[in-house]
């Protein structure tokens, strides 16, 4: 998979990498946008069938229709009189719901760690998540010491610990079963006593609609602010793109509840078409984070709206 000693790859293979995998399987708009004006004309047609492929694409009724409104405006001040014209009123409307949900994760001086705890679905990518950001905070010359707040699933401890031995940092944690509030108190008072900047905190995969279980995040929450009442300095949904508006209704929930302050999104390498992230920029305004494309160590970058829109809007290199 990966050496503990390597590095991060450069920023630009991660754009390359991204425009190939995000139009991996079907093409996404660079292609069809290319059929649907075969003869170069715009007219509210070809409008018409570029909301049905934004709304196949994840991106939502509500946000489509904010694009294609927008879109509309310019077709009807004659400003899209052909492909190149439409490409760059689309891209110049993604933009728009996209850049203001760029805001990186800045890790702040605090009196104690800066506390990161990652919540989601069963299976969204916390974990893996967990040992990317490791890798990447230890490369950016923090120190890092991870949690182990899913006590419930058999074998999680473990799964953490192999991220934990790659990234050579210490895991705190305890038997299974354990309270997981337990856990981040204690992990809380080990990293501070280490002088340790950033704590990572896994949490077990929950539904959002499990009432029992989304309780105990905010006991979680509130135990680690007994030490320190700026902690958690963020709580990170992870979300699989894959999941489609179900990712949506997920983040909602999450929100609601726990009061999000980042959002991650993962998987984008799979049959996700990433319409997602244009959805959750639109209905709630929470940041995007970092942004996933496969399970190796480096295939995880900070989000960039501008890199992503052209990543969806270009064809892209498929055979990388
Ligand atoms: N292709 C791909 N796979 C990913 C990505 N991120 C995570 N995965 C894979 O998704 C699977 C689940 O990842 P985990 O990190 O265990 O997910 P989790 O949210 O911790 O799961 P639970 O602890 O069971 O709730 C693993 O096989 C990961 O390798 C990604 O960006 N792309
Ligand atoms: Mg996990």
């Amino acid at each position: 998979m990966f050496g503990k000693k390597e590095k991060p790859k450069e920023p630009e293979g991660f754009i390359k990498r991204l425009r190939a995998r995000i139009n991996r399987g079907e093409n996404w708009l660079a292609y069809d946008l290319v059929n649907l004006v075969p003869g170069g004309k715009i007219d509210d047609s070809v409008l018409e069938e570029l909301e049905s492929l934004l709304v196949m694409a994840d991106v939502g009724v509500d946000t489509t229709e904010l694009i294609i409104n927008d879109l509309r405006q310019g077709l009807a001040r004659n400003e899209l009189q052909d492909l190149d014209a439409l490409r760059a009123g689309l891209e110049r409307s993604l933009l728009n719901i996209l850049e203001p949900v760029e805001r990186p994760l800045v890790i702040e001086k605090t009196d104690g760690p800066f506390v990161i705890f990652l919540v989601g679905v069963n299976g969204a990518g916390k974990t893996t998540t967990i040992g990317k950001l490791a890798h990447r905070f230890l490369d950016e010359g923090h120190t890092v010491m991870l949690a182990a707040g899913d006590t419930f699933r058999a074998a999680a401890v473990e799964q953490l610990q192999v991220w934990g031995e790659r990234n050579d940092i210490p895991v705190i944690a305890q038997q299974s079963g354990a309270d997981p509030a337990a856990v981040i108190f204690d992990a809380w008072l080990a990293a501070k006593a280490r002088n340790i900047n950033v704590l990572l905190v896994d949490t077990a995969g929950r539904l959002q609609n499990q009432t029992s279980l989304m309780n105990e995040l905010a006991k979680m929450k509130r135990v680690v602010a007994r030490h320190d009442e700026t902690a958690p300095h963020e709580i990170m949904l992870v979300l699989d793109s894959s999941q489609g508006q179900n990712a949506l209704i997920q983040a909602e929930k999450f929100h609601e509840t726990l009061g999000l302050t980042g959002i991650s999104v993962t998987k984008l390498d799979g049959s996700a078409k990433g319409g997602i992230l244009f959805a959750i920029a639109n209905r709630l305004h929470v940041p995007v984070r970092f942004i996933g494309i496969g399970e190796a160590i480096d295939d995880m970058q900070p989000f960039c709206a501008k890199e992503f829109v052209t990543a969806m809007l270009s064809s892209g290199d498929k055979d990388q």
